[in-house]
């Protein structure tokens, strides 16, 4: 079997990335590992900046989103000097976010392909890549328990952090920034009614987030141990600390409800250079994640695969390698600066059990001097609604 692209992952940044691709008219085949009802239902994400939106539309993707996605106009972060209203819509004239699950995402993109007549190998797991510095290079993948391989021009590593594309660049080739934070998120998603706006808190007992998936759909996390053991948060407890941390002390504003999952999260930082090898291409978590409290994941996979497609389309149509050459260097441009805006948000917002009283007192003067500057402000909102896209 032949493709042009072969694609390893149908998580956002796959799917985006066969979208784009069949627009100008480049053929690829999408190999999944898990079943189409998992990935439809994995929880993630939630916040999608404008140009994520705009890629869904222009994907012919965007009609349930324009319908069920929740703009989000402004961001509040609660601490203990008073209460800080990032007003996105003011700050950065007429943009917001919205708020609309990934799982969401990952559906209508699914859907849309398929109602093009895409094809999707679900439950068929990539177990190697070969001839990455030849013209044809390979993946080797299992399905039903046959093992096949499919011949391509290129291969897109889309895989996510875990996957097996990174890790089939020589070591040698790659430089790896890696930042772990002490401890993780624990995330729920709960029939319960959610704060009336994003609400960021900084707690002397630690962060705490809260979000939403819809008008009755809460989507909470709070500040917990890297390595924490569920079994010790009770749903009570659960409640009693985001109540606390989020400073809705007479537990009025913050409903309560059935909570329908729960997971902990790591919080990290990783980068790898280049995002390319011969004919590989990583995008997405299989080069780079950042910690949540900036909700940029999702996005930043939007933004390598509208880059890739482009260099892509420019080699099918012209045979030039000049904009696939340079993919990495353009991509990383953007993605540091989403690692710089994540780690900012993240160390102004947790609370770190090594810090000093002076470090501590840092902390709550940043976020003294957020209260009172708009300048300081527009910094956060200018990060939050999202870098533009950018090819060169
Ligand atoms: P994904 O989504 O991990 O998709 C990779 C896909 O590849 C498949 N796969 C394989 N397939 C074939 N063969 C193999 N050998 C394979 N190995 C893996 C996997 O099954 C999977 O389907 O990566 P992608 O597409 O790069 O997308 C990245 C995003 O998923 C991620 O960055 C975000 O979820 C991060 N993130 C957030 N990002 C945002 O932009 N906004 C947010 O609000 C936000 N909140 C979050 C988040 C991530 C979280 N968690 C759980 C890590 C909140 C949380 C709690
Ligand atoms: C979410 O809704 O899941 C969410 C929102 C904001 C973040 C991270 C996750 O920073």
């Amino acid at each position: 079997m032949r493709t042009q692209v072969g694609i390893v992952g149908a998580g956002p940044a796959g799917l985006f990335l066969a979208h784009l691709l069949r627009r100008a008219g480049i053929d690829c085949f999408i190999l999944e590992a898990r079943s189409r009802e998992y990935i439809e239902k994995r929880v993630r994400a939630g916040v999608l900046e404008q140009a994520t939106v705009d890629l869904m539309h222009e994907v012919g993707a965007g009609e349930r989103l324009k319908r069920e996605g929740m703009p989000d106009p402004r961001i509040d972060i609660r601490f203990a000097g008073g209460h800080i209203v990032v007003d996105l819509n003011e700050l950065t004239p007429g943009k917001i976010v919205t708020v609309y699950g990934q799982q969401e995402v990952v559906k209508d993109l699914i859907a849309a392909w398929l109602a093009r007549g895409g094809t999707i190998e679900f439950e068929a797991e990539a177990l190697g890549l070969d001839g990455l510095n030849s013209e044809r290079p390979t993946i080797l993948y299992r399905q039903n328990g046959r093992e096949d391989t499919i011949e391509c021009d290129f291969i897109a590593g889309c895989d996510g952090f875990h996957g097996v594309s990174r890790p089939a660049i020589p070591d040698s080739a790659l430089t790896h920034y890696d930042r772990i934070f002490p401890f993780g998120w624990l995330g729920i998603v709960a029939e319960a009614r959610p704060l009336a706006e994003m609400t960021y808190a900084n707690h002397t007992r630690g962060f705490a987030l809260a979000s939403r998936r819809g008008p009755n759909i809460a989507r909470n996390y709070v500040q917990c141990a890297a390595d924490e053991n569920l079994d010790l948060w009770s749903d009570t407890r659960i409640w009693d600390e985001l109540h606390v941390r989020l400073k809705d002390d007479g537990k009025t504003e913050l409903g309560e409800g059935r909570i329908l999952q729960k997971a902990v999260t790591p919080v990290r930082a990783y980068v790898t250079a280049p995002m390319q090898h011969g004919r590989l291409y990583l995008a997405g978590d299989a080069a780079h994640i950042v910690p949540p409290t900036g909700a940029k994941g999702l996005n930043l996979a939007a933004a390598d695969v509208w880059v890739l497609a482009r260099a892509f389309a420019e080699f099918f149509r012209t045979r030039s390698r000049e904009r696939l050459d340079r993919y990495s260097e353009v991509c990383l441009k953007r993605v540091w600066k989403a690692v710089r805006y994540s780690c900012y948000l993240t160390s102004l917002l947790h609370r770190f059990e090594q810090h000093t009283p002076f470090e501590r007192q840092l902390q709550l003067t940043e976020l003294e001097y957020l209260l009172r500057s708009k300048a300081a402000r527009t910094t956060i909102a200018e990060n939050y609604i999202g870098l533009p896209f950018e090819d060169n």
